[in-house]
């Protein structure tokens, strides 16, 4: 989504926000499995992709892995009484998908399988509505060697896990989101090599986005061949774009990155087509031969939901050719670009403020999306499935109340403002039914390892204590009401 689609759409200027969300708009957190569980060797569980580049000397900071992360897999238990404590009325979870059928493909694994079934029991007796994405980039490590998202045979076997799980799980599951972000999925894990499976091959990023988008379609038939009634949705990490200048080079640049980052999903998934400039951008790199009849019929499936992830926007320009293009996406850690034949593109720095991640906090990126998508796609309802931001946490000891705090204003600060955005979009006209704040905890941030903190809740790594943070107590009061509370309003007054 660029400035230049909005102007072109014509979206109006916001209207102003009440500060009160409609009384069925569904507060939630998100988590991803890997992310949290840990266990990784324990009851069944098979090696994914992110185990192996975990092990990569360099791959992830500090050497860290997702083998115990957050301890979840033992601690779900206590994780669900703090979601019930902050009064969410969703829960945003994956499930791994080498715990559940270890290989990718053949027998399940029924420990696996029971653990979601019993965490997804324990959330509906608590009512909370539990939102399940199937892949959150944790590919079963025996599909990677056989190629991975590269394989079209992929696609075909995540529609049978989909199957298996909707059969399993049946109608546990509120909403069933395919995959999320596929975005990084194809080229943060086989262009730039950044996240798992690693790989620095530009043209199977292509591959990659394509065989993704058919896994998408595939599933969302296997799951309503299975329940009938399913609600199906894909989360995408849409990229809000600035141009560097008001030249016609840089609108071209914004016009290239919005299609690889955007419309190389938005078209396969809701119009049936790959953009035109897009497989011309790109030809020098793919002849997308991998694009089969009849695969555009089977991407777009009719969604009930899309899911829309933001954390900040993206400024790009033409490459003037004075110095080195600068690459500012907060994934620097090698020379690989993620961006597939854009080598002239220059990812400009963004003014502040900037979180811990060295990503600017731009709300009205996140109320401009929703309204260019509603303009898009005016049928379709939308939630925010992630938002939120790291900042450097630190415990210290509430000698008055006698516990331990995190005074992360700046957290809520971001929280708010987001929030506040999503009404505005809301009085705007957008159908948005939902906001997950990601993350309901600290945990492991892919190639940055422990080192970045997005939680609502600190987690102590050595002994897995949980921790609420002055914003988890800011939104159990925004969950519980319906109402914007004042930054002043974080901590436990209550
Ligand atoms: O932690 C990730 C999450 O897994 C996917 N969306 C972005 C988050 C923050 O980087």
């Amino acid at each position: 989504m660029s400035t230049t689609e909005s102007r072109a759409t014509g979206v109006e200027t916001p209207a102003p926000f009440a500060g009160t969300f409609p009384d069925d708009f569904l507060w939630g957190t998100a988590t991803a499995a890997y992310q949290i569980e840990g266990a990784a060797a324990e009851g069944g569980r098979g090696p994914s992709i992110w185990d192996t580049l975990s092990r990569v000397p360099g791959a992830v900071q500090g050497g860290d892995t997702g083998d115990v992360a957050c301890d979840h897999y033992h601690r779900w238990a206590e994780d669900v009484d703090h979601l019930d404590r902050l009064g969410v009325g969703g829960y945003r979870l994956s499930i791994s998908w080498s715990r559940v059928q270890p290989g990718g493909s053949g027998p399940l694994n029924p420990e696996g399988v029971e653990f979601y079934r019993t965490l997804l029991d324990a959330l509906r007796a608590r009512g909370i509505t539990p939102f399940v994405t199937l892949y959150h980039w944790d590919l079963p490590q025996e599909l990677e060697d056989a190629g991975g998202w590269t394989n079209r045979d992929t696609a075909y076997a995540f529609a049978e896990y989909a199957r298996a799980m909707a059969t399993e799980l049946g109608d546990r599951v509120e909403v069933w989101t395919t995959l999320n972000e596929p975005w990084c999925s194809a080229y943060l894990g086989y262009a730039s090599g950044v996240h798992a499976p690693g790989r620095t091959e530009p043209a199977s990023a292509l591959a990659a986005v394509h065989h993704l988008n058919l896994a998408h379609g595939l599933a969302v038939q296997a799951i309503r061949e299975v329940l009938p009634d399913a609600r199906c949705s894909i989360t995408l990490n849409l990229h809000v774009l600035r141009a560097a200048t008001g030249s016609e080079a840089d609108a071209d640049a914004v016009r290239q990155i919005d299609g690889l980052a955007n419309r190389v999903f938005l078209g396969p998934l809701l119009d049936g087509a790959y953009p035109a400039d897009v497989l011309a951008d790109t030809a020098s790199v793919s002849d997308w031969s991998f694009v089969l009849d009849g695969d555009l019929e089977i991407t777009r499936r009719p969604l009930d939901v899309l899911g829309v992830n933001y954390y900040s926007t993206t400024r790009v320009g033409r490459f003037s050719g004075e110095g080195q293009p600068v690459r500012a996406d907060g994934h620097k850690t090698t020379a690989a670009s993620p961006w597939v034949a854009a080598d002239d593109v220059e990812f400009l720095p963004q003014p502040g403020p900037h979180t811990a991640m060295g990503w600017n906090v731009e709300p009205a990126g996140l109320t401009e999306l929703l309204l260019d998508l509603h303009r898009a796609y005016p049928g379709l309802p939308l939630a925010v499935t992630e938002n939120g931001a790291s900042f450097t946490d630190e415990v210290v000891e509430d000698p008055a109340l006698g516990i331990q705090r995190v005074h992360d204003l700046a957290r809520v600060a971001y929280l708010r403002d987001h929030v506040a955005a999503v009404g505005e979009a809301i009085a705007a006209g957008a159908d948005v039914r939902g906001y997950f704040a990601w993350s309901l905890m600290d945990n492991f941030e892919w190639a940055y390892g422990y080192s970045k903190r997005f939680g609502m809740l600190h987690v102590d790594y050595p002994t897995g204590e949980r921790t609420w943070k002055d914003s988890a107590y800011w939104y159990a009061r925004l969950a519980r009401s319906g109402r914007l509370p004042a930054v002043y309003e974080a901590g436990p007054q209550d």
